[in-house]
């Protein structure tokens, strides 16, 4: 799929250190492995239909401070995003409006597309649809029936047979455990599954946790002749396969929100792993879930605040956002937090943002050293990217005023993408 043009990143003098990250699967701060000096990164892309809410936002934002440390530190970085284009929310949508899904889908993709650009992001070397990969995922469900770690499952909906994974089955034959990556216990993987679009009380499953890996046809839904018979793939085995050709095994990371760590990434997880011997990746990293009216943001409750919107100035009478008032507005929470938008923080941000600006002009007798601004920043920057000491540390020199203020405004603009 075609990205977006890439902002242009300032190169810094003298060089940051690799960032120590907090992986989910082993609940500690660890630096990941960076196979042959080159961070690889796969994030989980959105499914196009109701793009691009601030929840979004603020995960690729996480994201994309990540790419920029790696970047800092002289380290090239190979990045992958899908686009789960067919799935049971976008046809639904899509038949509630009475628009084609692929309609649907090339719409929303394309303000995502604009947003992304707007907000200045890193677009992914790798931006995979999953229509685009329709073969290559049938193969691996095919491969998994044959090695025993799949079986299949008859329904009165359709004439074919639905396959789903045997949880039991790879967790007995192949490296990988349920609970690798999410360090949960078993009656909140029921819930999470039944919440997030698995299904743990269908009848003939083997175990409820058993996720779908290829369903079969039914009337009125896309699907695909393929050696499984005609269907279309399962959520977590297009991400797997996706992330694999892109990247290959036992990459460094793999990232999206938190609402992703069970089942979509225990699962991605457990897939390529009973397919290639490997692990999937060496951390695994979580973006926490934004609010909006005390509520986590989110489609199914239409609680959304729009990039678009805000950047339009057509959010409840808000004026047009500056794209690094907004990033600055998301910045001010570390990652991994989770925390409520509320309609003022444009405002406090954008009043932030006016305070450096003229901060860098300000001439004093006693101005901050920005050789010593940047070293403090590339140190919060590489403890687990904590963006709020970072913008604390420019309100400090900024309000003193810098002896360097090139030096600053590029740092500004390469670590954080926002622009003085
Ligand atoms: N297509 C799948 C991933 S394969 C999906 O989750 N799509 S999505 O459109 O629902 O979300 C896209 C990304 O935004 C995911 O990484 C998701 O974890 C993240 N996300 C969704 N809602 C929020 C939220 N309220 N706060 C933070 N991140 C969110
Ligand atoms: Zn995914």
């Amino acid at each position: 799929m075609r990205t977006w043009t890439p902002p242009v990143v300032p190169q810094l003098p003298g060089e940051g250190v690799a960032p120590k990250l907090f992986n989910t699967a082993s609940e500690r701060l660890e630096y990941p492995a960076i196979p042959e000096g080159r961070a690889l990164l796969y994030v989980c892309g959105i499914t196009p239909y109701d793009a691009t809410h601030l929840g979004h936002a603020f995960t690729y934002l996480a994201f994309d401070v990540m790419l920029r440390a790696w970047r800092d530190s002289g380290i090239e970085t190979v990045y992958a995003q899908n686009i789960t284009d067919v799935d049971d929310p976008l046809l639904e949508r899509a038949r509630d409006t009475g628009v084609d899904w692929r309609e649907l889908a090339d719409a929303q993709i394309g303000l995502f597309r604009s947003d992304m650009f707007r907000m200045g992001m890193i677009p992914p070397d790798h931006y995979v649809a999953v229509t685009e990969q329709i073969d290559a995922i049938a193969s691996a469900v095919r491969e998994l029936v044959d090695r025993g770690f799949a079986y299949r499952v008859p329904t009165a909906e359709a004439e074919g047979e639905d396959v789903y994974f045997d949880t039991d089955a790879a967790g007995r034959s192949s490296q990988w455990r349920l609970g690798d990556v999410a360090p949960y216990e078993r009656d909140l993987m029921l819930r999470l599954s039944a919440e997030r679009g698995g299904d743990p009380d269908r009848p003939g499953k083997r175990n409820p946790l058993d996720p779908l890996l290829w369903r079969a046809a039914r009337a009125g839904e896309p699907s695909w002749e393929s050696p499984v018979g005609e269907g279309r793939p399962g959520w977590h085995i297009e991400c797997s396969v996706i992330a694999t050709r892109t990247l290959g095994g036992a990459f460094t990371v793999q990232g999206g929100g938190s609402d992703l760590i069970f089942p979509h990434h225990e699962y991605t997880a457990a897939h390529a792993t009973a397919l290639s011997g490997t692990p999937l990746a060496h951390a695994y990293c979580h973006a926490g879930l934004v609010s909006y009216q005390g509520h986590k943001m989110s489609k199914s409750r239409g609680n959304l605040v729009f990039l678009s919107k805000l950047l339009d100035g057509t959010h409840s009478g808000a004026p047009a956002a500056d794209p690094s008032a907004v990033r600055l507005g998301l910045l001010a929470h570390h990652y991994r937090s989770e925390w409520e938008w509320h309609d003022g923080d444009l405002g406090t941000a954008t009043r932030r943002l006016e305070a450096w600006r003229s901060g860098l002009a300000r001439s004093t007798g006693d101005p901050a050293s920005s050789t010593g601004v940047l070293q403090q920043l590339r140190a919060a920057l590489a403890n687990d990217l904590d963006t709020p000491v970072m913008l604390a540390t420019l309100d400090a020199a900024l309000d003193r005023g810098v002896d360097d203020p090139g030096l600053i405004a590029s740092a500004v603009d390469a670590l954080l993408g926002v622009r003085l």
